[in-house]
């Protein structure tokens, strides 16, 4: 059995003082460390769009934290963050990342965002992530990083329905919360199959 840790996201952005920042979440840091040398595998994630993506509040002169209807569903429309090659889209200066075996970015793609490490948001475009824990022979799963209910959630909801093994971690995530999503993304990732530590 060959287990990985998957960090999400823990970029500047999401951190306080950053563009989309989630309370406390320059607070796991530390702990993701202190966990990493645990892991047979560490993979981390980064949440990475161009300039005027189309989850931007901006690119749709709507307000940030409003739901549009997209081709491929409801879309959360968010303040401008993690832009290719900016400060906020670069990992918190204290994460281990020389530790990591793999970076997986995700949301490059202009027209569709990316929760999941998996898949984009419609559900069927792969990032990727998949075939190299296939190839590498990783069936087991701990998730940790930002958001709780976003990235994380639709992350390890995606891993669960492809056969891994998934852990959350718990105490080394935080979440946006936002309308009842940590809750709504709790129950989610419980039905899915996912543990909750
Ligand atoms: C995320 C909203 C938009 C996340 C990323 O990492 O949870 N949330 N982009
Ligand atoms: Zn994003």
């Amino acid at each position: 059995m060959t287990h990985a840790l998957v960090v999400i996201d823990v970029q500047n952005d999401f951190c306080p003082g950053g563009a989309l920042a989630v309370a406390g979440g320059d607070e796991i840091v530390t702990g993701i460390n202190a966990v990493m040398a645990g892991f047979d595998a560490v993979i981390l994630t980064q949440d990475w769009h161009p300039a005027g993506h189309s989850s931007f509040a901006s690119s749709h002169d709507a307000p940030p934290m409003s739901l549009i209807e997209m081709p491929y569903g409801p879309q959360v429309l968010w303040p401008d963050h993690c832009i290719q090659g900016s400060q906020g889209a670069e990992f918190h200066t204290d994460l281990a990342i020389d530790r990591a075996d793999l970076i997986v970015r995700k949301g490059y793609n202009p027209a569709i965002d990316s929760y999941s490490a998996f898949f984009e948001n419609d559900h069927t475009t792969p990032t990727g992530l998949e075939g190299y824990l296939r190839t590498r022979e990783i069936t087991k799963l701990t998730m940790v990083g930002l958001a709780t209910d976003f990235c994380v959630n639709f992350s390890a909801v995606d891993a669960a329905k492809l056969g891994f093994d998934v852990t959350v971690q718990m105490d080394l995530c935080r979440a946006i919360d936002f309308d009842g999503s940590l809750a709504a993304a709790t129950e989610g990732m419980i039905a899915a199959g996912v543990t909750l530590a």
